[in-house]
């Protein structure tokens, strides 16, 4: 029997197919690219695989605008390619989880394709239209309406026009999602990844964009209809959660969502109030304490979500870590801080190998829609070229959206034709094969976080306490259970930094994972080295 809360105990790979592995050489990633390295994903040991979409769309966002969700996109492969994906996972014991992007479809789903046709049409109200827009605007820029002048009204788009908003006040516009839902429950899929899931309770007449008054009954609703009894792995996408928020989602009693992810940390090294692409220094205390919030919010109730990257996201060792000299001892580093936390670990591809940003000189290396329209509107407002792809060589979703690097070969194994999107030219070194072949690769340390996770309950149950508030360069904290401890120590940055422990009531300490041979055991007054991390099992 499976178990309810399995996913507490799991450890997830997301996959950006278009950039994963291309295996009919049109230069981009497929279905049957992914079956081609599920063994890898085995040997990693992630047990669940996060899909972003791959459902039939003109592929103006990537695939997160979906114009038919029960066929699957050509250029990613068939159904059977599908069918076969999921029973492939099947026999590895990997668990398959899809995107649901249902806050809005393509323009071209058949859905809008009617309700454009006339003020009467059947599926008019499967969206929203009004005589004149309002002040809402649009995530990618701009308003949030556009005006379609064959009935002379304006529909509205949290993203861009071809992304028109689904009306969820409408229950045939719900009934029909969940149908849609269960369609793929009943192919076999273990859970779903809700892309943008705080929107779908939008009030537009009232301004209200996130966490409208209704969106909790939505979930409730989908939840008994759907998912509810089948015991799947649902996270929500929600990038306005506060650990208030965060618990209306994920406290069990309220059967919503098993978690979501919280993105106050991502927001931490831009300037207040501006956008990400306005840059500050992350301040290491900032960190600490959002994710000590976090930590600690969730300690009885509710769920977290682990996660440094993403495919919206920078990578993590070009952002917060060191992508010069210390890109191994740094990508470690910061995977040891996360995976030693409580919560479900996210991954995702690449960051097992330590991959980097590219930094491309030119915008037209950017083809991803959000920061082609940055770009174009901050050229109109007069800020320099220069300052611009500064901005986007820091913080662009297209950081992470180069294609894998699998080895040495030309396009960095990804494809023998040229790839959608150039691949990083440090893929020389940077790949694969070379984390494979090296035991003291970033991949193997990865593998064994998650394996110490698999092995130890503490990992999954502990308490967490912070320790050391105040050190400007260390992130230590402890997880506690019963009478057994872990203490994690991380050394953020390039410089030595001292860290100082009551060695008082220790009486047995081991070294369970470090990036550094020979980690001192006595801890009375321990010098980390540049990115040092490690983890303690104490007695
Ligand atoms: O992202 C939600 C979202 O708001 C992002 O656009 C985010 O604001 C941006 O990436 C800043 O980091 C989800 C998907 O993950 C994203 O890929 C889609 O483009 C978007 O929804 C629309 O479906
Ligand atoms: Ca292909």
């Amino acid at each position: 029997m499976i178990e309810k809360d399995w996913w507490k105990r799991s450890v997830v790979y997301q996959i950006y197919p278009k950039s994963f592995l291309d295996s009919n050489r049109d230069g981009i990633g497929d279905i049957n690219g992914i079956i081609r390295k599920l063994d890898y994903i085995q040997k990693l040991g992630a047990d669940v695989l996060w899909l972003c979409p791959v459902y039939q769309s003109p592929q103006v966002d990537n695939g997160y605008d979906i114009s038919d969700y029960t066929q699957i996109a050509e250029q990613y492969g068939t159904m059977h390619d599908m069918e076969n994906l999921i029973q492939e996972c099947k026999v590895r014991g990997i668990k398959l989880i899809m995107d649901l992007v249902v806050n809005h479809t393509s323009d071209q789903h058949p859905w809008f394709v009617e309700s454009r046709k006339s003020k009467n049409n059947a599926y008019r109200d499967f969206y929203v239209w009004r005589d004149e827009p309002n002040e809402l605007t649009s995530n990618f820029g701009g308003s949030a309406w556009a005006y379609d002048a064959s009935t002379g009204q304006y529909y509205l788009h949290f993203y861009s026009k071809q992304q028109p908003d689904l009306n969820w006040e409408n229950p045939k516009v719900r009934a029909a999602v969940y149908h849609m839902m269960n369609f793929w429950i009943e192919k076999g899929i273990s859970g779903f990844r809700m892309d943008v899931i705080d929107l779908i309770g939008k009030e537009p007449d009232r301004g209200i964009k996130e966490n409208g008054p209704k969106l909790h009954d939505y979930l409730k609703e989908m939840n008994r209809q759907t998912f509810g009894a089948k015991h799947l792995l649902t996270v929500g996408e929600t990038w306005g959660a506060t650990p208030e928020i965060g618990h209306l989602y994920s406290d069990e009693a309220r059967e919503e969502l098993s978690m979501v992810f919280q993105f106050e940390p991502m927001n931490l090294d831009k300037q207040p109030g501006k956008h990400r692409w306005d840059l500050k220094k992350l301040d290491l205390t900032d960190l600490k304490d959002v994710m000590t919030k976090w930590q600690q919010s969730f300690a009885s109730s509710g769920w977290n979500s682990l996660f440094w990257n993403n495919h919206d996201l920078p990578r993590i060792v070009s952002r917060w870590g060191n992508d010069g000299p210390y890109r191994e001892r740094s990508a470690k580093m910061l995977a040891t801080l996360l995976h030693g936390m409580k919560g479900t670990p996210y991954i995702y591809q690449g960051e097992e190998i330590g991959m980097t940003h590219a930094k491309f000189a030119s915008i037209d290396d950017y083809p991803d829609i959000e920061t082609q329209n940055m770009y174009r509107a901050r050229i109109a407002a007069g800020y320099s070229e220069q300052e611009i792809m500064h901005s986007i060589q820091m913080k662009a979703r297209d950081n992470a959206r180069t294609p894998m690097q699998w080895d040495e070969r030309e396009n960095g194994g990804f494809s023998s034709v040229r790839p959608w999107m150039k691949v990083n030219p440090n893929y020389h070194t940077i790949n694969v094969f070379n984390n494979l072949a090296d035991p003291n690769s970033v991949f193997y340390h990865y593998q064994k976080l998650i394996a110490l996770r698999k092995e130890k309950a503490i990992f999954t149950e502990g308490t967490y306490e912070l320790l050391d508030r105040d050190h400007p360069n260390v992130y230590a904290y402890k997880r506690v259970m019963g009478d057994q401890e872990l203490l994690v120590v991380c050394n953020f940055y390039e410089q030595s930094a001292v860290f100082q422990y009551d060695m008082g009531q220790v009486r047995d300490i081991r070294v369970l994972l470090s990036n550094y041979p020979n980690s001192p055991i006595q801890l009375e007054r321990f010098e980390l080295r540049p990115y040092e991390a490690v983890i303690y099992e104490i007695k």
